[in-house]
């Protein structure tokens, strides 16, 4: 059973569902991060997709990562108690390796309301110049298919991952994101995880704090990168959110009430 103060609350959630991020400074342990770089080194193996997580890496030291109280929190709160894994991956860049990795998200176009999350976990420091994963904060309702906006350069407001070891980051799966040069001599590595919800993402976090006024604000930040289209994100995270708390009348002001205005299927006064 999960402890409640193991769950992310409804101020994280809307920070995920305004950001499409999660961000969690040197979560894991010294000791695990250290085994855990021994055997990303050695390669991990993997599962079918599709089948429970609960058992899997049973004997492995990313298992001990997985099963740490606050990663269990952040999942089960996110996409609930028994997610399937999908497929994960050891992604690295070479030392010296002086290109970045073109602009991507990891999906074809997918435009489910529920969601997948990816974990991403750097076990070991990652400077600026090592090469960290770069994401783009409030992309993940902009549904492209793979490298669609692999054109793209720069960002306002784009997010290089700087972290020291144990930092692990939580993302929806719509999320933009693309792997840096590493100009150091030491090979960088991540270990990406992607998991499926089994329930209906419905209030899945502890909401002792779900009338909190916080909250409002932080479903309204403006990232920069689409100029004057926010109004149109803002309405993307309306919807997320009234979905994640099962309430079709949730509003930010008037944004979505304004197009459910629909007087013509009202009958006419005789
Ligand atoms: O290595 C990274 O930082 C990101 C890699 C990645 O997202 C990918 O290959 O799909
Ligand atoms: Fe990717």
């Amino acid at each position: 059973m999960i402890d409640k103060t193991d769950l992310l609350n409804s101020k994280d959630m809307a920070r995920f569902v305004a950001d499409g991020l999660l961000r969690f400074d040197e979560l894991v342990p010294p000791e695990i991060n250290r085994e855990t770089c021994k055997e990303m080194e050695a390669g991990i193996p993997g599962a079918k997709g599709g089948t429970s997580l609960r058992n899997l890496w049973q004997s492995q030291s990313i298992g001990k990562v997985l099963r740490l109280p606050a990663i269990q929190g952040i999942i089960h709160s996110l996409v609930g108690p028994s997610p399937l894994y999908d497929h994960h991956a050891v992604h690295t860049v070479d030392a010296q390796h002086d290109h970045g990795q073109i602009w991507h998200a990891d999906a074809i176009i997918d435009t489910r309301m529920h969601f997948d999350i990816q974990l991403f976990y750097f076990a070991h420091d990652t400077p600026r110049e090592m090469g960290g994963t770069m994401f783009l904060p409030g992309s993940q309702y902009r549904r492209i298919s793979e490298s669609d906006i692999a054109r793209y350069q720069n960002f306002i407001g784009q997010m290089p991952v700087v972290c020291k070891a144990g930092t692990v980051f939580v993302a929806h799966h719509g999320i933009w994101h693309c792997a840096q040069p590493n100009l150091t001599d030491k090979k960088r590595y991540m270990f990406k995880l992607r998991l499926n919800p089994t329930v209906r993402q419905k209030r899945l976090w502890n909401t002792d704090d779900i009338e909190d006024e916080a909250i409002s604000s932080v479903l309204n930040a403006n990232h920069g990168w689409y100029g004057n289209e926010s109004r149109l994100e803002v309405v993307n995270r309306i919807q997320m959110w009234r979905f994640l708390i099962g309430d079709d009348h949730f509003d930010l002001g008037y944004w979505l009430s304004r197009l459910e205005n629909m007087p013509e299927t009202e009958l006419q006064a005789a």
